[in-house]
């Protein structure tokens, strides 16, 4: 039976990867970002397989996160499954030297984007008894790395928030996974260095990094196990990276 799948970020990277693979199922789409444009683009090459629904939504935006959910068509409203994906990082100085204002965009989407999705959705499956919802963290909310400050906590809240989802959630049939991927190539770095296409690619060179579709795959992996099964976690990264050891300063 299709299901209903609501993708935040949808416009780009891992989001659009998602709902490529769900599209290919058949099953029926809710998809979002801010930069509608590319959204429609990805509707024209999935409507012939997927009954799709676009939504242009700045998950930071709590009053917008509620209308939007409020907005959705009759056959759209029931969700089964929300993805919560949108996210970002900003540069990658040190604490002493960062923009204040990325640290509380990255705060307000990866942190309160995130659970203000989730608090709007979550009533209606429980109410259903059915659905699952998949938070997209970060290897960085576990291993620490120069410059991921901000960035890596917010990864490790929403690391923390899906496992006390979980216990909430015991006693009903709602299920919780939070995938965790280390590096993948999609414009995150882009993003991460505000449009330095030389130093985003700096990034992935020679490395082999993960792609969009591995982490999709990872995400139907979870979402196709039986209803009676939750995958809690799961961690990802490419073989050619590792954490690799605490480093000491020394004087001289
Ligand atoms: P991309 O930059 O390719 O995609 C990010 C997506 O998030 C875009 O669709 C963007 O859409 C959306 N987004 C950002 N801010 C907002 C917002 N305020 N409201 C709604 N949508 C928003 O990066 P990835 O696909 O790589 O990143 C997806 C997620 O995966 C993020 O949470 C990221 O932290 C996480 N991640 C990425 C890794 C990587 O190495 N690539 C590894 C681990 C985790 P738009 O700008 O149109 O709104
Ligand atoms: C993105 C992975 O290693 O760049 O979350 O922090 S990493």
């Amino acid at each position: 039976m299709a299901r209903t799948v609501f993708v935040t970020g949808a416009s780009s990277g891992f989001g659009a990867a998602i709902a490529r693979h769900f599209a290919a199922k058949g099953d029926r789409l809710i998809l979002t970002a801010r930069r509608i444009e590319r959204l429609e683009k990805l509707k024209a090459e999935l409507e012939s397989s997927a009954k799709i629904h676009l939504l242009q939504l700045d998950v930071q935006d709590r009053s917008a996160v509620d209308k939007a959910m409020a907005s959705l068509p009759a056959d759209f409203a029931a969700v089964d499954i929300l993805i919560n994906n949108a996210g970002l990082a900003l540069g990658l100085e040190p604490a002493h030297k960062t923009d204040l204002d990325d640290w509380d965009t990255m705060i307000d989407t990866n942190c309160k984007g995130l659970v203000y999705c989730t608090r709007a959705l979550l009533p209606g499956m429980v109410a259903r008894n059915r659905g699952h919802i998949v938070n997209i963290g970060s290897t960085a909310g576990s291993y620490a790395y120069p410059g991921a400050n901000v960035y890596g906590a917010t990864k490790a809240f929403v690391n923390q928030f899906s496992a006390n989802l979980r216990s909430d959630l015991l006693g009903t049939q709602v299920r919780v996974t939070c995938i965790a991927p280390g590096m993948a190539e999609t414009k995150f770095s882009l993003v991460r260095f505000k449009q330095d296409a030389g130093k985003a690619a700096g990034v992935y060179a020679g490395s082999n990094a993960m792609t969009a579709s591995d982490i999709a795959h990872a995400v139907m992996y979870v979402t196709d196990q039986p209803s009676h099964l939750n995958i809690n976690h799961i961690e990802m990264m490419p073989v050619s990276q590792a954490s690799a050891g605490l480093k000491v300063h020394r004087k001289g």
